[in-house]
């Protein structure tokens, strides 16, 4: 025996080293070596990046071993695997939130803290990947938050784009576009993997031609190769040992092409193909809510598509897994339309390349996927001209014209001498040019349709996708949306985590309904106090952040009532305005005027080519130059555009408001997800009835929501039988006069030209129904400012939203989609086998 007696003391002796140990002095002496071996500087002459960089690598360091040990467990296992394709994934910065995950926030803080450098700081210098346009994004980056956190055997798949969502500067109240360079510096978190690298076909056409046993097959001959290499980011769960995988695509150029242009001489065709092949993933379409028809965003997305289901079949070779169970080892959930050329993709993957039957292609195929609709607005609803969509993918034009054979064929079978039908059914739109309908390819080649509220949902059904219900009627579910509470409480709003802990502890982190335990304290005025003085530091903060930024000074006991999300008309921004520019009337009317003092912010970026909405934003700093300087306000109104909303920017906003905006037509907002943040943040609402807006009053109660403006059933029957804007502005006043302040020139140096065509829209056709919900708006905003000044009410109402808001955790919708059709079961990830195999 070479040991003494006892080996306890051995076992003392840990297996931290400067990659693993949390120890204050191993953090510190990690992100000493992290700066001088990895970053090159010591640190009298590192900047703010270096010093982000070490931490960022030391942070790494220590997640490593629960990456590796999750893939090297499902491998082992062969688990049964969610693959969330989307072409958005908006993360937002990743530093703070796996600081958070990894339970080592407070000890990373006093680690630098005792190295003179503030967390702080150094959480603010990372470039957040904007990697997506707004909701639909960042649901799917809040979806593998919960993904990980529940445990669940999962990859997300996109595109790596160079470029993500531009910034947003203002020059003259004009929004101005700046490219986001975010790789610039650097990205710590991501791991190229070269080795796994795929090829992706374009172009080209098809051929008929006899193989080796003569049978007919077809042939694909593409004019083009591009080549994608996958770049892994680790998503990590909240306290578990699980971290997953976003796997992000970049496209280069394949080199046996360049080689080929360069034997013959021709070099700077090359280099030519090669920019081609690279600008695939080179920008993220910059519009929310609207698909734009071009040719390169095709390309982005049968480009990452085939390259996921590439992998996948890599994957599954790798666990010995036969292609026979691919519907077994993954489920693929399309986020919106824009994954969903995987659905001819797997099956020319399976047939042509795998050689299996239509049949038997297709049996897997329709087990596979399931469609995720995100809107019902007509302009966002995916359509590929044919000629445009034959010209790149002439092999799955082939597929998808013989999927829409068979399916036209079993609808004549449902539905029997109905003509009609087959036309509005058709995957092939005929009423004009010609086009594809992704929407309706998805519905066929899924087994699973969900809308991402109860009313979009049932809207969906009745409406958009009616046909598709009639005809399977069991493949429609709802999943209302969720919001990942780490991120969005824990991490943004350290204020309130503090007070919710002494009185609730912290279990509600992982189980959001936890928070109902609140109410038990909504009656406690030594509580309610502490809840006014929190939301008060915070309001401050972000008072001082506005003074530094945009020179404005705003009241900190003013309302801040704020509306944060994509410019669009169906989501009212320009009705804010209206209200805004009421009170200031009223002021003007009477200057004395009993007047609640409210902030307005607005934070959102407009698509560049949007020209309404980019309007609004202008009359919005329009009205701002002239309200926030005018005497007679006496700093009682103020409008605040605050420029580049940006996930990092959202999560120091949203615990600073009080009241939130969510005022879109009813029956176009499809849920809304910024709603829900604001909401679990302690602001109230004032919304119309839409989206998720239903099921939050549903679960705070009317006495803790301000509800305004039409019914989605409202608004249709108003469209029937005639809908007049003309008359209610006719009608009312205050309207009147509000809309004549703007046309009047009076916000635009006396122009009245300027926003003509914004008057136009509202007086004339009024698409939104800003006009008829006007009144209704204006009158509730009064109650608001009522219930405001009423500081004990306020205060309660605001302590019960936070306490209701359990349903909108992002892991109940996790777990509703893993109950109800992804049957499949969390891993459990053990990271002690390994430290002992390794010690
Ligand atoms: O998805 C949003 C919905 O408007 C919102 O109500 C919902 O809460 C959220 C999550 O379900 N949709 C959205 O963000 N859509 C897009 O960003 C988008 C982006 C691109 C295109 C279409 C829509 N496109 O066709 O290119």
């Amino acid at each position: 025996q070479i040991l003494p007696n006892s080996s306890e003391p051995l076992k003392e002796v840990r297996v931290e080293d400067d990659r693993t140990g949390l120890s204050i002095e191993t953090l510190k002496r990690a992100f000493a070596d992290n700066l001088f071996y990895i970053q090159g500087k010591f640190p009298e002459i590192a900047s703010r990046n270096d010093f982000y960089m070490a931490l960022a690598y030391t942070v790494r360091d220590r997640l490593l071993r629960r990456w590796l040990n999750t893939a090297e467990t499902y491998t082992r296992n062969a688990s049964r695997t969610v693959a969330y394709m989307s072409a958005e994934f908006l993360m937002g910065p990743q530093l703070g939130n796996n600081l958070i995950n990894l339970g080592i926030y407070d000890q990373v803080n006093q680690a630098m803290k005792e190295l003179g450098l503030d967390l702080e700081e150094l959480l603010e210098e990372e470039e957040e990947p904007g990697l997506g346009n707004g909701g639909l994004g960042r649901l799917a980056a809040c979806y593998l938050d919960s993904l990980a956190t529940l445990e669940i055997p999962s990859l997300g798949y996109g595109i790596r784009y160079e470029f993500g969502i531009f910034e947003q500067d203002i020059k003259d109240g004009w929004q101005v576009e700046i490219t986001d360079k975010w790789l610039s510096a650097g990205n710590p978190w991501e791991l190229p993997r070269p080795e796994w690298s795929v090829e992706v076909k374009l172009g080209g056409h098809t051929e008929m031609r006899a193989d080796e046993h003569g049978h007919f097959k077809v042939y694909w001959l593409p004019d083009k190769i591009v080549k994608g290499i996958p770049y892994d980011t680790p998503i990590l769960g909240y306290k578990t040992n699980t971290a997953n995988t976003l796997r992000l695509w970049k496209a280069e150029a394949v080199e046996s092409f360049d080689f080929y242009a360069f034997d013959s001489g021709d070099y700077l065709g090359a280099v030519h193909q090669k920019t081609v092949s690279e600008n695939i993933s080179k920008v993220l379409y910059p519009n929310d809510n609207s698909a734009q028809g071009k040719e390169l965003r095709l390309a982005q997305q049968i480009f990452f598509v085939s390259c996921s289901l590439k992998d996948m079949t890599r994957i599954m070779a790798g666990q010995n897994v036969p292609l026979e169970q691919f519907a077994d080892k993954f489920v693929i959930q399309l986020n919106d339309t824009h994954p969903s050329v995987a659905i001819p993709e797997l099956m020319r993957l399976l047939i042509d390349e795998h050689n299996m039957t239509w049949d038997q292609a297709w049996g897997i195929t329709k087990k596979t996927f399931a469609y995720t609709n995100h809107t019902l607005l007509p302009e966002a609803l995916e359509r590929w001209p044919i000629s445009l969509f034959g010209r790149m993918l002439p092999r799955h034009l082939e597929i998808i014209y013989e999927i829409n054979n068979r399916f036209l064929d079993e609808v004549r079978m449902k539905f029997p001498d109905d003509v009609d039908r087959l036309r509005r059914m058709s995957l092939i739109d005929e009423s004009g040019e010609r086009y594809v309908r992704m929407a309706f390819l998805a519905c066929v080649g899924s087994y699973s349709i969900n809308g991402v509220a109860a009313l979009h949902t049932e809207l969906l059904q009745k409406d958009v996708l009616h046909d598709f219900y009639e005809m399977y009627p069991e493949k429609f579910n709802n999943k209302t949306n969720g919001i990942t509470p780490r991120r969005f409480m824990v991490l943004s709003n350290p204020r309130l985590c503090k007070l919710l802990h002494s009185k609730i502890g912290d279990e509600w982190v992982k189980n959001l309904y936890e928070l109902r335990k609140l109410e038990g304290f909504v009656d406690d005025p030594e509580f309610r106090h502490q809840w006014r003085q929190m939301k008060q530091e915070i309001k401050q903060d972000v008072v001082d952040y506005i003074k530094s930024t945009t020179g404005i000074n705003v009241n900190v006991n003013s309302m801040f009532d704020i509306q944060a999300k994509r410019f669009h008309e169906y989501k009212r921004q320009h009705l804010n305005v209206l209200h805004i520019i009421t009170l200031y009337n009223r002021i003007k009317a009477n200057p004395n005027i009993e007047i609640t003092p409210r902030t307005f912010l607005f934070g959102g970026k407009a698509a560049p080519g949007y020209y309404m909405a980019k309007l609004i934003i202008k009359l919005i700093n329009s009205v701002g130059d002239i309200v926030n300087r005018d005497p007679d306000v006496r700093d009682r109104l103020k409008v605040v555009f605050l420029k580049d909303f940006s996930v990092k920017f959202a999560q120091k906003i949203y615990p600073a408001a009080e009241l939130s905006e969510q005022i879109s037509t009813a029956g176009k907002e499809a849920s809304g997800t910024g709603n829900m943040k604001f909401a679990l943040n302690g602001a109230i609402t004032i919304g119309t009835l839409d989206g998720a807006n239903v099921e939050i009053l549903e679960e705070v109660g009317a006495e803790n929501f301000f509800l305004c403006g039409l019914t989605t059933e409202e608004v249709y029957a108003l469209k029937a039988k005639g809908y007049k804007p003309w008359e209610y502005y006719k009608k009312d006043p205050e309207l009147k006069l509000a809309i004549d302040r703007i046309a009047s020139g009076f916000f635009s140096h006396g122009d009245p030209n300027l926003f003509k065509p914004l008057v136009d829209h509202l007086l004339g056709n009024d698409q939104y129904m800003l006009m008829a919900d006007y009144r209704s708006y204006i009158d509730t905003q009064d109650e608001v400012s009522q219930a405001y000044r009423d500081i004990d009410r306020w205060t309660r109402m605001s302590i019960l939203n936070v306490a209701r808001m359990g349903k909108f955790s992002s892991d109940r919708s996790i777990r509703d989609y893993c109950e109800d059709f992804w049957k499949i079961q969390p891993v459990k990830i053990d990271l002690k086998q390994y430290v002992e195999a390794t010690a």
